[in-house]
């Protein structure tokens, strides 16, 4: 493995930036093993130099397919819309480069399918990939698994989720890509349910079994986007959902529910998740990331109730490259979490995770959702 190892970054927008900070940052405060190097930064319209020039990359590159047959590129950072991961990924792995890409994983099932051979077919060769589920990253939510996976909890009754944002609500907002279908592959369910199917399952250790569920879309019209500097008065049609529900359980007999959403006003990003165990619960949400809730149900009665752990003592997970307790952490430290340790199992040689398998796991979820919202099973009520 060359040191430093030289990052090629697909995207500008903001996760592009997200990404650019973390590589940044993460041989600075976190033990890495390997120092990125900025090398070049991809994107296809001219706002990519001035993203170049803030965060500091070297170089620029107009196409990705460019970027990739460079020989001073040895990882290569997709943060690009979906529609482009697959053979974004695909090429990138058969030519040797470490592959980090953002979620969801693919598009479509079979998009994702072919990524995971590429990355097993790269993994033989000493080639690494990682999909990008930042909030396992988060120090509180670690402490989460880890109390359901000692047991703490008890027998798992309820694994409730939720990603809540608002702002779909606004009409004026044009049709970006991430409301196309053919771009995003799907909307709030893909973008937003993709997170807490990962963490679903990541947390608890378990597998959901089946599922059902329904699709929304609030706002059926958009006005076109502004391309090239030129207003188009026309409307698009919106083709993805707005919002999802989704209903299931897990393997051993545990309830599953899960509400996502562009139009929850108020909340912004609120990524929520409570699990309910015999012996206790834990609740969490993004919008104060450094907090667990946990509740011991084995105390009395009279004095029992959530309490709220801080989760940033030094023996808490990565807080001991961070502050001293008490100086909290925020939504970009989890990229740096993620960026040092996708260096450190890369400089190891051992195997990254979450896996392209695990965005292929969470992909066949996303399916099976959409599957069930196109026959919706509802029954009036009169
Ligand atoms: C959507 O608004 C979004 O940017 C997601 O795409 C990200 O994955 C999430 O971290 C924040 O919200």
């Amino acid at each position: 493995v060359t040191d430093p190892i030289r990052v090629g970054l697909v995207g500008y927008g903001f996760m592009g930036v997200a990404h650019s900070h973390a590589w940044r940052t993460a041989p600075r405060m976190l033990p890495t093993a390997l120092n990125p190097a900025l090398t070049a930064i991809c994107g296809r319209s001219g706002g990519v130099e001035a993203v170049a020039r803030q965060q500091g990359w070297h170089s620029v590159e107009r196409s990705w397919e460019a970027l990739i047959e460079r020989d001073d590129i040895d990882l290569v950072d997709i943060c690009s819309p979906g529609d482009t991961h697959a053979e974004i990924a695909i090429r990138a792995l058969d030519a040797g480069k470490h592959v980090l890409c953002e979620k969801p994983l693919a598009n479509t099932l079979e998009e994702a399918e072919a990524m995971v051979e590429a990355a097993t077919r790269a993994h033989r060769r000493g080639v690494r990939s990682m999909v990008g589920f930042n909030y396992r990253r988060v120090p509180a939510l670690i402490v989460a698994r880890r109390l359901v996976g000692d047991d703490t909890l008890g027998r798992l009754r309820h694994v409730r989720v939720q990603y809540l944002q608002d702002w779909g609500e606004d009409p004026d907002l044009p049709l970006v890509w991430r409301f196309q279908r053919e771009r995003a592959g799907s909307g709030a369910l893909g973008d937003l349910g993709a997170h807490v199917l990962d963490l679903a399952e990541h947390l608890t250790g378990q597998s959901i079994k089946a599922l059902t569920a329904l699709t929304h879309t609030f706002i059926n019209r958009r006005p076109a986007p502004v391309i090239g500097g030129c207003h188009h008065t026309a409307e698009r049609l919106v083709d993805v959902d707005d919002a999802a529900q989704v209903i299931g359980f897990f393997d051993e007999d545990v309830t599953f529910s899960l509400e996502v959403s562009r139009f929850a006003t108020g909340h912004k990003n609120a990524l929520r998740i409570e699990i309910n165990g015999s012996r206790g619960s834990v609740c969490f949400d993004l919008e104060r990331l450094n907090e667990l809730l946990f509740y011991d149900h084995s105390e009395p009665g009279w004095r029992a109730g959530y309490r709220t752990i801080l989760v940033t003592e030094r023996d808490h997970p990565y807080i001991v490259h961070w502050w001293p307790p008490g100086h909290t952490l925020g939504y970009e430290h989890t990229f740096v979490h993620q960026a040092a340790d996708f260096l450190t199992a890369i400089a190891r040689g051992a195997p990254a995770e979450p896996s392209f398998a695990d965005g292929l796991r969470v992909q066949r979820l996303l399916a099976a959702a959409e599957a069930s919202a196109a026959e919706p099973s509802t029954i009036s009520v009169t």
